[in-house]
């Protein structure tokens, strides 16, 4: 049978995922597992997906939910743990032992390892398919029981249609899907803390074996070892600052004066192979779910990286998104579904609302404002000098199970 040469050529999948992130590799996986049919499109390559640097912690409940669905073998083969963080403040330095505080740890895998891991476990070891450079993705018809998403088949330039029982919106914060969801029905929620951060790439082996976080009344300083030779490093700079107004020496001479204690080791330099400046801005949109359209991760809630938990909820919403659908599926269980979006938002909410504490912790000793900067050195205070506020920090901080 041949397809009428003016109509795109059509087919049925029950899920289309669209976005290789974490979250929609994630869910692909499950969904392939369980033999669920699925298709994932993804508008950039796979080259470009697999080396785009962003996160570099993952939760131990990030670690154990992929280890649970048979996604994280190379992760606990590479990844090292971190057990405790310091905060470099007034001229000293204290740690505090998040994991003797709470039997949970942080694992140092970055993004793009991740990622990698992720479509070849998805595209080479499950056979999943996968259209990377999918260009002009819309979706269609969430509103009833046969929704679509049209897009550019990249090889040929000709329009493709893919009908199927649900869309997932797994195309980060700038995708397409979330603007499907109807205005009336969603609202979105926003909160910009006014700040930008200029974010680092250092050729550097890490100067320390934990993450260190400088508040200092210059501004925020931050170290994250990401590999043995590479470290992330911030500074907070004004929003919407220009990357070119920080040349090698400025932002190393800032990042001493802001991280540099007597008794330290001293930072190691290298050469910057990543500067942009982030504005730090969070987003909320609710419900995440509208008809046959459900979004996860970044594409329904934007949390800056300050208390670096985007991806870790990436990773949550895909479980429980992967989880509704295989019940539905396999047992015509629909209550995943309906419970979805209320069950990812309470931990989306949780994190904003920690990022939020933490921005104001490390940020307002810098603000200019005294009262601002009183009470967050207070915060700070606090949390170094009791262990009842130091265990509920290292909870949030390490994460949810
Ligand atoms: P992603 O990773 O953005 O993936 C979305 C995918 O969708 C594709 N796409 C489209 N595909 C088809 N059609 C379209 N129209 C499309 N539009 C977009 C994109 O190409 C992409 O491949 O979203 P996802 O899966 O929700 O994952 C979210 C995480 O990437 C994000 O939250 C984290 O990177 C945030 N983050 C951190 N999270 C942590 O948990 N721990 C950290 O230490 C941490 N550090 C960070 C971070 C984010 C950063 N940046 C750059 C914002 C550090 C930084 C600097």
């Amino acid at each position: 049978m041949t397809t009428p040469s003016s109509a795109p050529p059509e087919r049925h999948v029950p899920v289309v995922v669209v976005g290789a992130g974490p979250a929609g590799l994630a869910l692909a996986n499950i969904l392939r597992a369980a033999s669920v049919g699925c298709v994932v499109l993804e508008a950039e390559s796979r080259e470009f997906v697999e080396r785009r640097p962003r996160a570099g912690f993952l939760e131990e409940g990030a670690v154990r939910g992929l280890e649970r669905r048979g996604l994280a073998d190379r992760l606990l083969e590479r990844a090292p743990t971190h057990t405790e963080f310091e905060f470099r403040f007034a001229g000293g330095r204290r740690r505090v032992a998040c994991t003797a505080l709470t039997g949970r740890r942080h694992f140092v895998y970055p993004q793009p390892l991740l990622v990698t891991d992720l479509v070849r476990e998805y595209a080479d070891v499950r056979s999943g398919e996968i259209v990377f450079g999918a260009r002009d993705v819309e979706v269609h018809g969430i509103d009833g029981d046969a929704p679509s998403v049209s897009y550019t088949d990249p090889a040929t330039g000709d329009p493709r249609v893919v009908r199927c029982g649900f869309v997932a919106g797994c195309d980060g914060a700038r995708g397409v899907t979330r603007t499907a969801m109807p205005a009336r029905h969603t609202t979105t929620a926003r909160r910009d803390h006014g700040i930008g951060w200029l974010a680092l790439l250092a050729e550097a082996p890490p100067s320390s074996d934990c993450v260190l976080h400088g508040v200092h009344s210059r501004g925020y300083a931050g170290h994250m070892a990401r590999s043995p030779e590479i470290t992330r490093y911030y500074l907070s700079c004004p929003p919407g600052d220009s990357p070119g107004n920080w040349p090698d020496e400025r932002v190393w001479s800032e990042l001493h004066t802001r991280l540099d204690v007597p008794g330290a080791p001293p930072l190691t330099e290298g050469r910057l192979i990543e500067r942009r400046v982030l504005d730090m801005h969070n987003h909320v949109t609710e419900p995440m779910a509208y008809g046959r359209l459900y979004l996860a991760g970044d594409a329904a809630h934007l949390v800056s990286p300050i208390a670096a938990k985007g991806m870790n909820l990436a990773l949550h919403d895909a479980f429980l998104l992967a989880d509704a659908l295989v019940a539905y599926h396999a047992e015509g269980d629909d209550s995943g579904l309906r419970g979805y979006s209320a069950a990812a938002l309470r931990r989306v909410w949780q994190y904003q609302e920690f990022s939020q504490w933490l921005a104001e912790l490390l940020h307002g000793p810098s603000s200019g404002d005294p009262w601002r900067a009183g009470t967050a050195t207070a915060r700070l205070r606090r949390v170094l000098d009791s262990p009842t506020a130091a265990t509920a920090f290292s909870e949030l901080y390490l994460g949810e199970d």
